[in-house]
């Protein structure tokens, strides 16, 4: 159980939250001997580095951008002398791994890089006076990290990261730090769930608090008129003719939770909630109980300069070219964005795949490639798995925890294209699923994306899922060029999925093309923007043939950086927008097809 809050930061009379967004200082500590030489008392030899953002492409040599190892972020930060209660500092998220000191004491460690980490500085940091904050950091992948990967030290002792995953190892504090001032006993935690009963809804909610003040829950319509009200720590409040959140017409109420009583609480927090419901039936996913078709990408969070570095304006851009495509939907392949984009999604109705870090689950540094020509890799037979089967579901605890209430979060994605035809493989993600379902209030569905040798005779694993999800490339990886033939071996491989008759809905979370903006060739030719086109045409055929198909989310949003290799162009380049987010021709194609479908509500 997760011994601390995750709650998103917010000002209130009881609460202050503060960024150190900024310039931060920075060093590398190839050798790892910072802590030993004291560093974090203060950085001998720092050099300026901006907070949110990757590192690496600040710099103009290849030993600082591949940087692997250790290296270290310090800022300086005020409290004010009438602050009560606790202080904490609150990291989006720092990659991957980290300890934190406050005035040279560490506070806190933490693995993984997609979630928030949380240092309590109350003991720590003096009030009325300035403080210094210390992070060491670590990008180091392996076999029982997440995403997975490997270190090469070279002879000279330089490490390089070597992912078992296709994007760039992008690391350091990408996501903002809050500085945040709230009562000793405070609200934890709260969770939502839903029923609805003809017009009205029933919103469930529990809080969990510090202490045992009373708690009092009021719902606010988007007017902040109360429309419904309750005492206690958990309990039901009815929402007479409530306004659903919908899918691309979302409609968010306030939750305000009060701790105490009076005119003085002990602590407030308010969140927006959205009133909707999740049910896989059938072949069907629905969204208030009525069906809705996916349509939309698998994305990354990779910019310019930024590199996975949040930023507003980009989240922005983002949603308005998917809103012009007619999108509803995106995976959030393959790690928990930061926050901000589930709270872009909860106003704008799109739905969320929410996907935890576990990629790379394959022993291959170009699993692109190994992923569908059958090769095994003994993946979930080594010393190192039941670590990595530790901190898998230690990921999956935090991301639900952080994620829970997000109306747009529909389903949780546990994998991305892991070895899947083996009893160890069998035998791990049973326990992971079994976890994971023990920790959603809302029940969601639960699933994860299958590469192509988790092949309908072949798979141990798609019956976890609740919906199957499919990577699939016929056309590129498979029979690249030669559409007809990879038509039908497409078209085969989905008959005997047809086959089995398992009345679940199948969604594609990859299908896709590397396509440079620059090539144009009639006929067509792989890589150019005719080829897209016409890769695509054929897929969304044989989409359209199997009516248990329910959604296609493409590879990728937007062109991304990868490592460098003979495969990859300076990244890899299936984007339907170009990594500055300008539209390639298919992206036309796209928005024809999916401006004709129904957003919602009514069968495909
Ligand atoms: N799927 C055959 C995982 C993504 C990659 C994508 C690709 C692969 C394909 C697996 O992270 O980028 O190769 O384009």
């Amino acid at each position: 159980m997760l011994n601390h809050s995750l709650l998103y930061p917010v000002n209130n009379r009881c609460r202050t939250a503060r960024t150190l967004d900024g310039l931060w200082k920075f060093q590398f500590d190839p050798t790892g001997c910072g802590a030993a030489q004291g560093w974090q008392k203060g950085l001998p030899d720092p050099i300026s580095m901006p907070v949110p953002a990757s590192f690496s492409d600040f710099f103009t040599t290849r030993a600082e951008r591949d940087y692997c190892g250790d290296f270290w972020y310090e800022t300086e930060f005020f409290v004010p002398a009438d602050w009560q209660g606790r202080v904490l500092l609150r990291f989006g998220s720092i990659t991957h791994r980290a300890v934190v000191y406050c005035n040279g004491v560490e506070i806190t460690r933490h693995e993984g890089g997609f979630l928030p980490v949380v240092a309590d500085l109350t003991g720590a940091a003096v009030r009325g006076g300035v403080n210094r904050v210390s992070v060491q950091a670590n990008n180091e992948l392996s076999e029982s990290s997440l995403p997975c990967g490997a270190v090469k030290t070279l002879p000279n002792g330089t490490k390089l990261a070597k992912p078992y995953f296709d994007f760039y190892n992008y690391s350091g504090i990408q996501r903002s730090v809050w500085l945040v001032n709230c009562p000793a006993q405070a609200i934890e935690d709260y969770s939502v769930d839903y029923t609805l009963e003809g017009a009205d809804a029933l919103v469930h909610y529990t809080v969990r608090r510090g202490g045992d003040l009373p708690v009092r829950v009021r719902l606010l319509d988007a007017e902040g008129r109360e429309v419904a009200a309750a005492e206690g720590a958990e309990g039901t409040l009815r929402v007479a003719d409530a306004r659903l959140w919908q899918v691309r017409n979302a409609y968010l109420y306030t939750l305000a939770i009060t701790l105490g009583s009076g005119e003085s609480p002990a602590d407030e927090y308010t969140a927006r909630v959205g009133i909707r419901t999740v049910e896989v039936w059938g072949t069907k996913i629905l969204i208030n109980g009525a069906p809705v078709y996916l349509r939309g990408f698998g994305k990354h969070e990779d910019f310019d300069v930024l590199g996975r570095g949040f930023s507003w304006a980009v989240a922005k851009r983002d949603f308005e070219c998917m809103k012009w495509t007619g999108a509803n939907c995106f995976r959030t392949s393959h790690y928990p964005y930061a926050e901000e984009w589930y709270q872009m999604a909860d106003e704008e109705g799109f739905l969320i795949i929410d996907e935890v870090p576990a990629v790379g689950m394959m022993r291959s540094t170009h699993n692109f490639a190994d992923a569908g020509m059958g090769k095994y890799t003994y993946f979930f037979e080594t010393p190192t798995v039941p670590a990595l089967l530790a901190n898998h579901i230690a990921q999956v605890e935090e991301m639900i925890a952080r994620d829970k209430n997000h109306p747009s979060v529909f389903a949780w994605s546990l994998f991305n294209e892991p070895e899947t035809t083996s009893e160890y493989a069998q035998k791990y993600f049973t326990a992971v699923f079994e976890a994971a379902r023990a920790l959603d209030p809302q029940h969601r569905p639960m699933t994860g994306a299958l590469e192509k040798n988790s092949a309908p005779d072949k798979c141990r694993c798609y019956q976890l899922c609740d919906f199957i999800c499919l990577n699939r490339y016929y056309g590129w990886y498979i029979s690249g060029a030669e559409l007809e033939e990879a038509e039908a071996k497409f078209r085969a491989e989905m008959d005997q999925w047809a086959a089995k008759n398992l009345n679940v809905p199948f969604v594609f979370t990859e299908f896709g093309t590397d396509t440079l903006p620059t090539e144009h060739k009639l006929p067509s030719v792989m890589w150019s923007q005719e080829y897209q086109d016409e890769y695509m045409a054929m897929n969304f055929k044989v989409f359209d043939s199997y009516d248990f198909v329910q959604g296609e989310l493409v590879w990728n949003f937007a062109d991304f950086q990868t490592s460098e290799g003979i495969m990859r162009v300076n990244g890899n380049k299936k984007g339907i927008f170009t990594r500055q987010r300008q539209p390639k021709d298919v992206a036309f194609t796209f928005k024809r097809r999916w401006e004709a479908l129904p957003l919602a509500g009514e069968e495909k």
